[in-house]
């Protein structure tokens, strides 16, 4: 069995199967670990959605601020723009599968007991202990009923820096602008 960890897929479905096929991936034996932006830019959103959805247990990833944004625009918070690419996703059927299948994805997880996988780093003041406690709180708040309530509040442009104090969602905007 082997874990293979990917960067930014973002869409690119093609990409995706030509770079498993170079190391003869199977999903039965092997792992897959995506570090976040599974989709955004790229041509291929459902396509890319669908197939990782596919692979259940077999795939693993932590959330990316292109992952957050196609949340916040199913959540009506944000606009898309053409260059999100995401037309074919956001008209598809699938489409709800797939957005409460990334809500229960985390913010960083352990690959295995000596990597951690982030999206955008680690905080510099954060233990990874740490990193792993704000994910999981923050996965807390994208799984309860009111997360789009919790996803506007991430929207905003306050606090720049990151305090003890903060609370849900200034905690994911700090987590997520490295
Ligand atoms: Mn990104």
């Amino acid at each position: 069995m082997s874990t293979y960890i990917v960067g930014d897929i973002q869409s690119c479905f093609e990409g995706l199967q030509r770079l498993l096929k170079k190391v003869d991936f199977s999903p039965i034996n092997d792992h897959l670990i995506a570090v976040g932006d599974l989709i955004g830019r790229g041509t291929q959103p459902l396509e890319t959605l669908d197939y990782l959805y596919s692979l259940e247990d077999s795939f693993d990833t932590v959330l990316g601020n292109h992952d957050l944004h196609l949340l916040a625009i199913y959540a009506g918070i944000r606009k898309t723009k053409p260059s999100d690419n995401l037309d074919s996703l956001l008209t598809s059927p699938q489409l709800k599968t797939h957005i409460n299948w990334l809500r229960q994805k985390p913010l960083a997880l352990m690959a295995d007991q000596d990597t951690l996988v982030t999206h955008a780093g680690l905080y510099p003041q954060w233990s990874v202990k740490k990193a792993l406690k704000v994910s999981l709180e923050i996965s807390e708040e994208l799984q309860a009923e009111n997360w789009k309530e919790f996803l506007t509040n991430m929207y905003g442009n306050q606090p720049s820096a990151w305090q003890k104090s903060l609370l849900g969602a200034q905690r994911l905007r700090l987590l997520l602008m490295p």
